[in-house]
This record gives structure tokens, C-alpha cells and sequence, in this order.
């Protein structure tokens, strides 16, 4: 999967070129802790490498393709401190890359200065991002890798590879959906654990307890941070105190995901926390789902997803007209202030090219909602939908969220 990928972005990219793909580095958090590593994504997605320390050099030259992969050297201390790195051997086996063309990341700079002395031409550089090392003093950002080889080598131009990978990302290969049905599959299991509960929590936070308890459980994480917001919380579109007392009158909406082997879901519903949709809440609610369903059938390739946006907005004007809270379509935006969705993937608002029509492969999520603090009430619908042949698949469709199928599942 990963040597095909690679492939892919070989023939985008010019002859005579230098592609450098840095993993990123575990950022300290105090003197011998660090942060969870977050690896660059446009290097994991061209090794499948999870490591800190890391980096990988794919060279076209004369149409003849190499790589080069780093990773972390293995050290005594390394060893018994935080446990052995990863050997050439695993390495090998996750990135499909030659053991002959794996190096090690101390080599790393030796090797692209070796590489770009006296050779012109085009030099590829993710900028996407600027992880720091661990080291104190070996402090090391890829604008300053890139700044020290200019210096070195006035010669090479250098260019900026993001985009370029960017495009590979948006068209997901079965792999890859793959990998994100299961991230909704253990996002399903999560919500409907947290439902199940919903009538003896008392807080937010409680709640949200059962769906952290589904994560550890499958061994996964949460792809960002749970929103758990009841009542007039769930009109903040990024609440995540989750800590209000539960009022059982109330709605609650939760957004959420899990990222299962890096490739994230992200899913909303709302529910009644008494377990049945009454009055208001009933109405509001069905005028969502039904934008939430529209947008959702809407999906297929050569589509945007502002054209999407523009129809999910005349259903819910309409509907908020009907109920009287504004009187023209343009009034909309009071209630619903966001975009219709996103693309999904390594990240969950995944890099994509704003503007761009849809095409197959590609995974989008449809979230509408409404908004209503003079009302208490906040409300999301959101699938996540692949980009099909024939139109569109919902990935998430065994999450319930018609009305009779929530309240049923609620009483039982
Ligand atoms: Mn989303």
C-alpha cells in the first residue's frame, strides 16, 4: 500500500528532484516527560512510520526513483528508558522500503548535504509543519533544515511539496476506507454505550465517561476532543468544558471520533436526554435530519461541497421560517453559521483544496445544524460519506438518528 503511494506521488513530482519528509519529533512537556507524538501526516502517509525521529528522502533522478527512510537509532539508554525504537527489520516491513535504504536520522543531514552538493534543479520540502526535538540542544525545525541547505547550496530551488501530497490524500485508496470503517464502527459502539447511559448520568462529563471507557476498551483514541454540550452549551460550536449538570429536559449533542491507526472518524448526534423528542426540540430536530439527508443523497463526484452548503441553507431557512424564528432565508445565518463538512482522513478536517469539486474517493463529512440560545437547543447531524463510482456511500449509516429509532432505543 505504502510503495504504491510513494509511487503515486513519483509521478507528480519533476525529474531531477529531492522530496524531504520529516516524521516530527516528541514535544517535552517537563523535564522527562513528553507529549503524546503526533507524526506528520504527510510523512506517515508516504511510510506508515509512527516514530519520532524520523524522515524520508525520495529521489527522481533521470526517471530512476530511490528512497531513503530514517529512523530513530536504537541506544542502550533509549532501550531502557522508554523502550527499544523500532528495528530496520519492522521498519521495513511497515514502509516496504529496501532495509538497504534505511538509515539512521543522526545520518540524516550528512546525507541530504551529501546529496544536493553541486546538483541543481527542484528540491521538494514539506513545510506543513514545525515539531520541535525533544533535545534542548539539538533544537531542529524543518524551516531551519531547509534555511541551513539554501545556505549550503545557493544553487538548488527549493519548493514547497504540500499540495502536491495533498491531493494524493484526498482520493482515499480501500486501504484507507478501510481503516475508516473501523474508526465508525468503534465510534458507533462508543456513542451507542454512552446512549444506553444517558438516563442515570448527571453530568456531561459523566456521560462522556462511557464513550472514553469504549476508546480504551477497543485500545483507540479519541480523534479530538469530545464535545459533550447539553442544552444551550450545544449552540457553542466548539464547547468542550463538558462539565454542565444534565438537565433531562434538555438535548445533547455529542461530536466525536476515534482515530484507529492514525485515520479518523467524526460523527454528531443529538438525542433528548429523557429519551423522548417532544415539542420544539421534536421539530428543530427533524429539520436538520432532513438537511442532514438531503445534503447527504446530494453527494457525488463533480459536486462541491459549497453547492451542497447553498441547499442544506434553503431547508433550514425554510424550516425556521415555518416555526416562525426568522422571517427571511438570509436570516439563516443566525442559526446555522458553519460550513455543511469537511474532508476526513489522517486528520479530521483533513487537508484537501478548498473550492474543489468532489471526486471519487473522497471522504466528506455532512454535519448541518441549528444553533438556538434563546431556546436552550443545539443541534448536529453528521455522517461521514464516500465518494463513489455511482454516487456517494454513508459510511456511518448504522448510527442511528431517525426519531423513532433513537426514542426506541432509548426505552429498551
Ligand atoms: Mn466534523
Amino acid at each position: 500500500m505504502k510503495r504504491e503511494i510513494r509511487k503515486n506521488y513519483f509521478n507528480k513530482i519533476a525529474d531531477n528532484s529531492v522530496s524531504i519528509f520529516i516524521g516530527g519529533d516528541e514535544i517535552l512537556e517537563n523535564a522527562d516527560a513528553v507529549h503524546n507524538f503526533a507524526v506528520n501526516h504527510h510523512f506517515f502517509y508516504l511510510t506508515g512510520i509512527n516514530k519520532p525521529k524520523s524522515a524520508l528522502v525520495l529521489i527522481k533522478k533521470d526517471g530512476e526513483e530511490k528512497e531513503i527512510l530514517f529512523i530513530e537509532r536504537n541506544t542502550e539508554l533509549l532501550a531502557k528508558w522508554q523502550g527499544a525504537r523500532m528495528s530496520v527489520e519492522e521498519a521495513h516491513e511497515v514502509s516496504a522500503i529496501d532495509k538497504k535504504d534505511i538509515k539512521f536520522y543522526d545520518e540524516f543531514e550528512d546525507v541530504l548535504n551529501g546529496l544536493s552538493k553541486g546538483k541543481s534543479g527542484a528540491k521538494y520540502e514539506d513545510l506543513s509543519d514545525y515539531y520541535f526535538t525533544l533535545d534542548n540542544d539539538d533544537e531542529f525545525r524543518q524551516r531551519d533544515l531547509i534555511e541551513r541547505l539554501q545556505l549550503k547550496n545557493p544553487q538548488i530551488n527549493i519548493k514547497n511539496s504540500f499540495s502536491t501530497v495533498t491531493k494524493l490524500r484526498m482520493v482515499k485508496t480501500e486501504s484507507e476506507v478501510k481503516l475508516i470503517r473501523k474508526a465508525i464502527t468503534i465510534t458507533e459502539e462508543g456513542l451507542n454505550n454512552l446512549m444506553k447511559n444517558a438516563p442515570t448520568a448527571t453530568t456531561e462529563n459523566e456521560l462522556e465517561a462511557y464513550y472514553d471507557f469504549t476508546m480504551k476498551k477497543n485500545d483507540v483514541k479519541v480523534s479530538f476532543h469530545t464535545i459533550a454540550a447539553s442544552g444551550a452549551n450545544a449552540t457553542v460550536l466548539h464547547y468542550h468544558d463538558n462539565n454542565a449538570k444534565l438537565n433531562k429536559e434538555d438535548l445533547i449533542l455529542f461530536d466525536l471520533g476515534v482515530r484507529y491507526k492514525e485515520y479518523c472518524s467524526d460523527i454528531s448526534r443529538t438525542f433528548p436526554l429523557n429519551g423522548e423528542f417532544i415539542g420544539k426540540k421534536r421539530e428543530l430536530y427533524s429539520i436538520v435530519l432532513e438537511a442532514n439527508k438531503e445534503a447527504i443523497k446530494m453527494v457525488k463526484t463533480g459536486i462541491t461541497m459549497e453547492e451542497i452548503n447553498n441547499v442544506v441553507k434553503e431547508i433550514l431557512s425554510a424550516g425556521m421560517i415555518k416555526l416562525g424564528y426568522i422571517k427571511e432565508a438570509s436570516e439563516i445565518s443566525k442559526y446555522y453559521f458553519h460550513g455543511v463538512g469537511h474532508h476526513l482522513g489522517l486528520d479530521v478536517h483533513d487537508v484537501s483544496k478548498r473550492g474543489e469539486k468532489l471526486e471519487v474517493g473522497n471522504i466528506v463529512t455532512i454535519e448541518p445544524g441549528l444553533y438556538i440560545p434563546e431556546s436552550n437547543i443545539g443541534i448536529r447531524i453528521e455522517d461521514d460519506i464516500l465518494v463513489t463510482k455511482d454516487g456517494y456511500e454513508n459510511l456511518s449509516i448504522s448510527i442511528i438518528k431517525e426519531i423513532d429509532d433513537i426514542e426506541s432505543f432509548m426505552r429498551s
